[in-house]
């Protein structure tokens, strides 16, 4: 049997956070997976949905949230996800339930090559609210370069 922690780590894209849940691995009575919210993972939920079944040609999100903050793991199958923060952009393949990413506001959202047996889960820190979307691209430029303008506004804090 083993046994790991769980473990993040950043990934270039503003404030996203790559998670190896825990995961104890048991050869004979199979595996198992965790989080706990509150301690390893950065919000409580509100919600969560699931995605599956999706077309492989299908493109899904395609958006970013304004308050909402999300974390995405595939519990079966696979899928691509891009991030792209208004500046910088990684491409992920999910592809473990024991994989979970962090997905903070204003980060725009992009999920496709779903594999037949593709489930996304998604836990997400605020109910539904169509009005949190950002769906035009070119509106989350500006928004996002807005944002980012204003933080480097912000008095430089000394320690
Ligand atoms: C995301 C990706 C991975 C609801 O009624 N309640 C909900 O909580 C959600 C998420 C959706 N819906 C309705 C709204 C639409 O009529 O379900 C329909 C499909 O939603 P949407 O087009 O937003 O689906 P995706 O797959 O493009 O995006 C969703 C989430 O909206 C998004 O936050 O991260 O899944």
């Amino acid at each position: 049997m083993t046994i790991t922690k769980t473990y993040a780590r950043t990934c270039g894209v503003r404030g996203v956070r790559l998670y190896d849940m825990r995961h104890v691995d048991d050869q004979s009575r199979g595996n198992l997976t965790v989080g706990e919210f509150g301690r390893d993972l950065p919000f409580i939920p509100r919600r969560y949905f699931i995605t599956y079944d999706i077309p492989s040609a299908q493109t899904r999100g395609e958006h970013a949230h304004r308050r909402c903050e999300q974390f995405l793991i595939c519990v079966s199958g696979r899928c691509n996800l891009v991030l792209d923060d208004g500046m910088h952009r990684a491409e992920l393949r999910l592809d473990r339930p024991s994989f979970g990413v962090y997905v903070p506001p204003m980060v725009w959202a992009t999920e496709f090559k779903h594999t037949a047996d593709s489930a996304l889960l998604v836990f997400a820190s605020r109910p539904y609210e169509p009005e949190d979307y950002i769906r035009d691209y070119s509106d989350f430029l500006r928004l996002a370069r807005l944002g980012k303008n204003k933080e480097s506004k912000l008095p430089l804090l000394t320690t």
